[in-house]
């Protein structure tokens, strides 16, 4: 039986950890293995380098990659790998977050970033776990019952407005 494959979480800076837990907590209550980083595209550029570029040999499936201002990170990660990489602009400035979501989702072509919304660290960790699910039908039967159980919630919310 082939090994899971573990999520990496990498953030641009440890100010980033308030918004990033929110996907490591997520990744962990969908019981997939998950170990985070914080490395930098401009301050750590040769870490950064040397861990996208072995993600795939040290048994990974997916990189997740959160940072604010000129956020770098996913696109250079992406550029050293095949794996997928899910952006997460980080707001961290005076622009809102806006300059982070810019600089993650415009990827020129042959590069791609799959981002997420400014600060949508649980929708990363979702959609981390959705393409690990493609070859993992336990993980897919995990991500259903979740789905099930928000469908209730709403719908038990809506009864209640009724009552
Ligand atoms: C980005 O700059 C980081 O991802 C962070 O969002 C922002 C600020 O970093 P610090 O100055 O707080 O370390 O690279």
């Amino acid at each position: 039986m082939s090994q899971r494959k573990k999520v990496a979480v990498i953030m641009g800076s440890d100010s980033d950890l308030p918004v990033v837990e929110k996907a490591i907590k997520q990744l962990k209550e969908l019981d997939i293995p998950v170990e985070a980083h914080v490395m930098s595209a401009h301050r750590t550029p040769a870490q950064a380098s040397t861990f996208a570029g072995s993600a795939k040999e040290n048994g990974f499936g997916v990189i997740i990659a959160a940072a604010g201002k000129a956020a770098h990170l996913a696109g250079v990660l992406a550029a050293h790998t095949t794996l997928p990489v899910i952006g997460i602009p980080i707001k961290s400035s005076t622009l809102d977050g806006l300059d982070a979501l810019l600089a993650t989702v415009q990827m020129p072509g042959g590069i791609p970033v799959a981002t997420v919304a400014i600060d949508g660290a649980q929708n990363a960790a979702l959609l981390a776990a959705q393409i690990l699910a493609v070859s993992d039908d336990q993980l897919a039967g995990r991500l259903a019952a979740m789905k099930q159980n928000m469908t209730e919630g709403v719908l038990q919310k809506d009864a209640a407005l009724q009552a």
